[in-house]
């Protein structure tokens, strides 16, 4: 004897299942993944923060330990909206980095990844748009680590 019943209901089965599986795979596909990778939607006024630029020197003379001020000024807080675009001009005579101290690397969630790809040499600038608050950064140059800056990110007091 046969049991047509129980194998048919179990094909029908094995189909729904099947077909359920393609819909959850195509929904993740479709939807889930690219809301994952999408940027996050940032308020207007903090991707044109009302002043151009936030701007952090690299002074002359920063390459020598014996010197005192290298980026200028060491200690800078942001505020979202306000001054959130920061730019490091490296107005000195030797290449330096804008780097997270190690282990405190930091990434933006509209930016990316906080720090000067390769050097920023002499007359060249890095720029960084800050978008999230309560976020404090310290950085340093790598070549000469001596040179130590500090960000404070917060949101506008109005
Ligand atoms: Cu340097």
């Amino acid at each position: 004897m046969s049991k047509p019943t129980s194998s048919h209901a179990y094909g029908i089965g094995i189909i729904a299942m099947i077909v359920g599986l393609a819909v959850g795979i195509s929904y993740y596909q479709l939807y889930y993944i690219p809301e994952l990778i999408a940027k996050p939607k940032i308020s207007e006024e903090i991707l044109n923060p009302v002043e151009a630029e936030n701007v952090i020197s690299m002074i002359k003379g920063s390459a020598s330990p014996e010197q005192q001020d290298n980026f200028v000024p060491k200690l800078v807080n942001i505020q979202l909206g306000i001054d959130n675009r920061a730019v490091w001009e490296n107005i000195d005579e030797t290449p330096h980095t804008v780097t997270a101290d190690a282990g405190r690397e930091y990434t933006d969630a509209y930016s990316g990844k906080f720090g000067s790809v390769g050097v920023v040499k002499p007359g060249e600038r890095y720029e960084f748009l800050f978008t999230q608050p309560d976020v404090e950064i310290n950085y340093h140059c790598e070549p000469h680590p001596w040179m130590t800056g500090k960000l404070i990110i917060t949101k506008a007091r109005f």
